[in-house]
């Protein structure tokens, strides 16, 4: 897909404050300073659509960006950083419990993972919530640039380990150079394109239909 058009849509302490307007949701997690807002930037190729920042932890809303006007791309609020208290970590968990059990429009999720690092405790607990959920979700393993090319393998092993998946199911991204962005515009695509009815399902009830018309 082509982006043409991507808008700043709504900040939200809550998700229940907005309403959905029916179009499809993709969601973004990962940790603080992961790189989910300069994702975001460089997917839709406007350096300042959503706020990035080297101060781990600023974001604490959920932000709605429209793009072509036909998705909403949810920049959900990072965890893991560490000067909070219990009660600010207690209510982010509540904030995103809230959000994936309210919102009926939610298609897929990108989780971000920095390529560098073994995914975190906080990490495996978004994977296995979005697993118990049956949300379906793609792993984005983020800064790609600060690492050479042949070492990625190396890197994806432990993120595989951790979150269960296959390397060739993991997208390797920079927003720096803009590695990985073609990947990610696939999956949206397909993630937006309804799947065919699979052929022997559509033989079934052209079957079902024959003693009508014997009628
Ligand atoms: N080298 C490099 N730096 C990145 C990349 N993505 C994000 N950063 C930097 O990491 C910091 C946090 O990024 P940000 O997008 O705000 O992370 P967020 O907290 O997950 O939204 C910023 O200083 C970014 O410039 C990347 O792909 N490559
Ligand atoms: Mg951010």
């Amino acid at each position: 897909m082509e982006i043409k058009r991507a808008d700043f849509v709504t900040s939200l302490p809550a998700y229940r404050d907005f309403p959905g307007r029916g179009l499809p949701q993709i969601a973004i997690v990962g940790k603080s300073n992961v790189g989910k807002s300069s994702l975001i930037n460089r997917l839709t190729c406007r350096n300042k659509l959503a706020r990035t920042s080297a101060t781990p932890g600023k974001t604490r809303l959920i932000n709605v960006f429209l793009i072509n006007e036909q998705f909403h791309l949810i920049d959900l609020p990072g965890y893991g950083f560490a000067k909070v208290d219990k009660q600010e970590k207690a209510r982010w968990g509540k904030m995103m419990q809230d959000y994936f059990e309210a919102s009926d429009e939610l298609l897929h999720v990108f989780c971000l993972v920095d390529i560098r690092h073994d995914p975190t405790a906080d990490d495996i607990q978004m994977n296995t919530f979005l697993r118990q959920m049956g949300i379906p979700f793609t792993v984005i393993a983020t800064k790609c640039d600060k690492i050479s090319r042949g070492a990625r393998q190396k890197q994806l092993a432990p993120i595989c380990r951790a979150l269960l998946v296959q390397p060739w199911q993991i997208i390797c991204f920079s927003s720096e150079d803009g590695t990985g962005r073609d990947q990610i515009l696939e999956e949206i695509d397909k993630v937006l394109t309804p799947e065919e009815e699979p052929e022997d399902i559509q033989d079934a009830s052209d079957l079902s239909d024959e003693p009508e018309t014997v009628q």
